[in-house]
């Protein structure tokens, strides 16, 4: 079996040397900073606290305790709001915990279509289909990529949903929150904003501000523009103790044991780095992704929102049918060194033929680039997938390109001392 072991160690440095030399364009994908990455190894993972500081089940929680305190202060100080629970693990289980405590099975929930960018929680074989809910579907506006609001307010009055969600997993314009929160309200409907791939942009100032605009909870990963570890997080501003207390319950014990105390403590230093640089990453991940829309589209990239500047988030969507489809032409960038995926597109019939593939400027804007460099990745792109360019040489391009951005940025300890972001598998840190 040591074998194995080290077989596994093996992979996962492969994994990292591959990701150290290729160009990350996972859109919900982020690195974490060298003391949120620290605390994953820390003595916290080893332990139990269920329940909420102070109330816990289990002896030896103090600092556990001290830890979490600083976390949710640290959360209701970013997202100004009065209500945070840190214990969800996950964004989906955010999610759960949302539909546990706000709606009943049979119930219908307001939601967008998976072709038009939801996420898999909205599905029948997600959350919703777990909490036996049914969607109300929102009307699309494909050519704006946001929900179309005379027609919504419509389909609303008529359906008249108890929940209305909004989070889409292909996130390019804000949604109209406010625009439909007095429909919500002549239905008597509550509003909540999955904001797991917006979570950093929201935080930094830089998007909308859905808990200001009438939704009543926001749910989300933690991952994603937000750079911290993989976890999950509740946030409200509602006056209503009834539905802070539902949504505690929900969380622990409904859809939690456990909350993962090491990835907590981690989320608390991401919080505080976003606290202190929050604001010019959030900026400069929209510009990059602004920049890469438009140098895509001058080299004849059908990218979608081309009258709205492409996005006003992290992320573009571009159909490659003339490239060869979403799966095709996701799978030879992946070859290439230029790691992204194959994305549904409003007006794809088969969710097993993706007409699109989604890109994503967090990780990249952690490791420094800016709107000069998202010329040079688009050039990368072209010379794959317009030029003929064989795979492997435009592999060697874009490591050549990635040796120029060793260092993380957006965090303390950053520059060259966070270089080991990719693999501390036998690599201790600098
Ligand atoms: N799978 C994530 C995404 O890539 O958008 C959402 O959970």
């Amino acid at each position: 079996m040591a074998q194995t072991v080290e077989r596994i160690r093996d992979a996962v440095r492969r994994h990292s040397t591959r990701f150290e030399h290729a160009i990350p364009l996972i859109a919900s994908e982020n690195l974490l900073s060298p003391y949120a990455k620290e605390l994953l190894v820390s003595d916290f993972h080893s332990r139990y606290a269920e329940g909420l500081p102070g109330e816990r089940y289990y002896e030896g929680n103090e600092q556990v305790d001290e830890v979490e305190t600083l976390c949710l202060d640290l959360a209701k100080r970013l997202f100004r709001c009065s209500f945070a629970d840190v214990r969800p693990i996950s964004g989906t289980v955010a999610n759960l915990a949302v539909l546990k405590a706000m709606a009943e099975p049979g119930d219908l929930v307001g939601t967008c279509r998976l072709a038009d960018g939801a996420h898999i929680s909205s599905a029948s074989f997600g959350a919703f289909g777990l909490r036996g809910v049914k969607p109300a579907y929102y009307a699309w506006d494909s050519e704006r990529m946001t929900i179309d609001v005379a027609r919504t307010k419509e389909i609303l009055h008529e359906m008249r949903p108890k929940l209305c969600l909004f989070g889409l997993s292909l996130f390019l314009f804000p949604l109209p929150v406010r625009e439909l929160s007095a429909t919500l309200e002549e239905i008597g409907a509550r509003g909540w904003y999955d904001g797991a791939h917006v979570l950093g942009l929201i935080a930094g100032g830089e998007f909308q501000d859905p808990l200001h605009e009438g939704c009543v909870v926001l749910s989300a990963s933690t991952h994603k523009t937000l750079p911290g570890p993989q976890h999950g997080i509740l946030l409200g501003n509602s006056e209503d103790p009834e539905l802070t207390n539902r949504l505690a319950s929900a969380a622990f014990p409904g859809v939690t044991s456990n909350h993962h105390l090491h990835s907590m403590a981690a989320l608390a230093v991401s919080l505080a780095e976003h606290l202190a640089f929050g604001r010019g990453y959030a900026r400069q991940v929209i510009a990059n992704a602004k920049a890469l829309g438009a140098a895509l589209h001058e080299r004849g990239f059908d990218v979608l929102g081309e009258k709205l500047g492409f996005t006003a988030s992290h992320t573009l969507a571009v159909r490659v049918t003339r490239e060869g489809g979403g799966e095709e032409v996701a799978r030879r960038l992946a070859h290439a060194g230029i790691i992204a995926n194959k994305n549904l597109l409003p007006g794809d019939t088969s969710p097993k033929r993706p007409g699109g593939i989604r890109l994503g400027t967090p990780e990249v804007t952690r490791l420094g680039m800016t709107e000069r460099e998202m010329v040079r990745i688009a050039e990368l792109m072209d010379d794959l997938l317009h030029r003929g360019k064989a795979p492997e040489s435009v592999a060697a391009d874009a490591s050549a390109f990635k040796s120029g951005f060793t260092g993380l940025r957006y965090c303390f300890a950053a520059g060259e001392a966070a270089y080991r972001y990719y693999d501390l598998v036998g690599h201790p840190p600098p």
